[in-house]
């Protein structure tokens, strides 16, 4: 067990194959920051500005490369010093790799907008690579010869395979890792880079008389990044803008194609819309609010004509999946959009870069495909789409409902004059009432913050003047046309849940 290198290679290998296993997997959960380029981030942050300059003096626009090959470099020495120290004296190898592992973990965590996700990658890799060492050095001293079997209890070979063996396959998952994610985090660059244009129909400024101002209630606009994220891809598609095209086809006189610099040339228009989800059960967190910069979609249909019999259109995204939506939805005078940014920003990726739809008034398995190439004009009667495939509604018009934010359910408050206050919504309609109920109370009106538009939520408040003991809180809502949201429990399934939010609170 004094050789160096036998041990060596199995810290080397045992390395390359957590690394690896780390990058192929945050190829599918993070995306855009795998072990080895967090860590690169984070050794850029503490580099010295002097050093920084020579790097970039010496190796030019290579300085990225230079980087990864130290960080390559220094992977493989650490592996190593592991083996190396993993067979003179266990566990100090293994340590060593766990202490590499949470250099990568703490990178990760201290990056901004990253969370516990993000460092699950090198936690993955310092596990595996302790697991792998362990046994690995096993193997060896497996090798060597005791009283009891002179040539050692496993064979040279045996080592030499398993070793060989870590290596390739390690090897292999980081080639693979970087392959899945590299369409994701060139079009991550690329919205980088992406200016959005001015828009032609700017959306009236959101009234301050929108909101309340009670803490835990929703913000009217919900920011891109606490926005709901609902899809079926495994890996977000990384779509380039030069190369995406939208082509409407079907049952239409013209076929049109356009290009994303065709799509941006057009006088863009901004809406405020809610989207929500139809798995969103009763009081769920699956609907947000965001302002869409985008281009109607009625004005492209108009231009394909589509025919007089045509009563559906499935659009369908990059990677496959398909929304039906009715024809009607498109062309009548909603804000059925093409959407390319989202509160200001470029779309998000997994929101949809560079286009998705946004319809009001419709859940989003039958309206807001993300990642849009194509419009299908065709018939309900003869195409079916993603969802409606499996057992949902063929029509997902959105349902009246409301859920109360605060206070949270389950929650202690103070007795005396308790602020109860969430959202109401039925897009496309809008929301006229929010009624309350304490306990089996009569039904009283709660105030309503300032309405944006029928298709986007309504924020409520109700002073409760609360007496001490257990409570429970019901809120309902009333439609534009006086339709009262029902208390009739219904799943999700087929078409959206229905039923009244309840809560229960304890008044000290
Ligand atoms: N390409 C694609 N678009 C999609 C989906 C999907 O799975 N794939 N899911 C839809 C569903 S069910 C909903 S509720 C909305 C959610 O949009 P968001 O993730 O931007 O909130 O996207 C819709 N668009
Ligand atoms: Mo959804």
């Amino acid at each position: 067990m004094r050789s160096f290198w036998r041990p060596a290679a199995a810290g080397v290998a045992s390395v390359v194959a957590g690394v690896g296993a780390a990058e192929l997997v945050s190829a599918f959960v993070v995306q855009d920051g795998s072990p080895v380029l967090v860590v690169g981030a984070l050794v850029i942050d503490l580099t010295p500005a002097w050093l920084k300059d020579a790097v970039i003096g010496v190796f030019g626009t290579g300085d990225k490369a230079f980087l990864i090959v130290s960080l390559a470099v220094a992977l493989v020495a650490g592996g190593a010093l592991a083996g190396w120290l993993e067979a003179l004296r266990p566990p100090v190898g293994r340590i060593l790799i766990g202490l590499g592992g949470a250099i990568g973990v703490l990178a990760a965590l201290t990056r901004a907008g990253s969370g516990l996700v993000n460092a699950l990658p090198s936690a993955l890799a310092a596990v595996a690579g302790i697991l792998l060492l362990g046994w690995l050095v096993g193997l060896l001293r497996g090798t060597a010869p005791t009283r009891a079997a002179p040539r050692g209890s496993v064979s040279r070979r045996r080592f030499v395979s398993a070793t060989a063996t870590t290596a390739v396959a390690g090897a292999l998952a980081a080639i693979a890792g970087q392959l899945v994610a590299s369409g994701y985090r060139a079009a991550s660059a690329a919205r980088a880079a992406f200016r959005l244009p001015k828009p032609a129909v700017a959306a009236a400024p959101i009234p301050a008389a929108a909101s309340f101002d009670i803490a835990g209630l929703s913000p009217i606009v919900t920011p891109n990044a606490d926005f709901y994220r609902i899809d079926t891809a495994l890996q977000i598609p990384g779509i380039q803008p030069q190369d995406w095209r939208l082509r409407i086809t079907g049952m239409v006189e013209h076929e049109v194609k356009l290009t994303f610099a065709e799509l941006l040339a057009l006088p863009l228009e901004e809406s405020t819309t809610t989207l929500t989800c139809v798995s969103n059960e009763v009081g769920g967190d699956l609907i947000g609010n965001a302002t869409w910069l985008g281009y109607p979609v009625r004005h492209l249909l108009a231009r394909a004509v589509p025919s007089a019999d045509a009563d559906m259109v499935l659009s369908r995204s990059q990677d496959g999946w398909t929304a039906s939506t009715p024809l009607e939805a498109l062309t009548d005078d909603r804000n059925a959009i093409l959407a390319v940014g989202m509160n200001g920003q470029p779309l998000p990726l997994e929101h949809g870069y560079p286009v998705r739809m946004v319809v009001p008034g419709l859940y989003g398995y039958v309206s807001a495909t993300k990642w849009v190439v194509e419009l299908q004009v065709t018939r309900f009667d003869r195409v079916t789409s993603y969802w409606t495939d499996r057992g949902w509604s063929q029509r997902g018009p959105v349902k009246l409902s409301s859920r109360i934010d605060v206070p949270a359910d389950g929650r202690t408050v103070q007795r005396g004059t308790v602020a109860v206050a969430g959202v109401a919504w039925s897009q496309h309609v809008g929301v006229s009432a929010v009624h309350v109920q304490i306990d089996d109370g009569p039904w009283q009106e709660a105030t309503l913050a300032d309405a944006i538009s029928a298709d986007t939520w309504r924020q409520w408040r109700f002073a409760w003047d609360a007496a001490t003991g257990h409570h429970r809180i019901r809120v309902r809502a009333t439609d534009a046309h006086g339709t009262v949201q029902t208390a009739r429990v219904q799943d999700v399934v087929p078409d959206g849940a229905t039923g009244l939010h309840t809560i229960d609170v304890t008044v000290s």
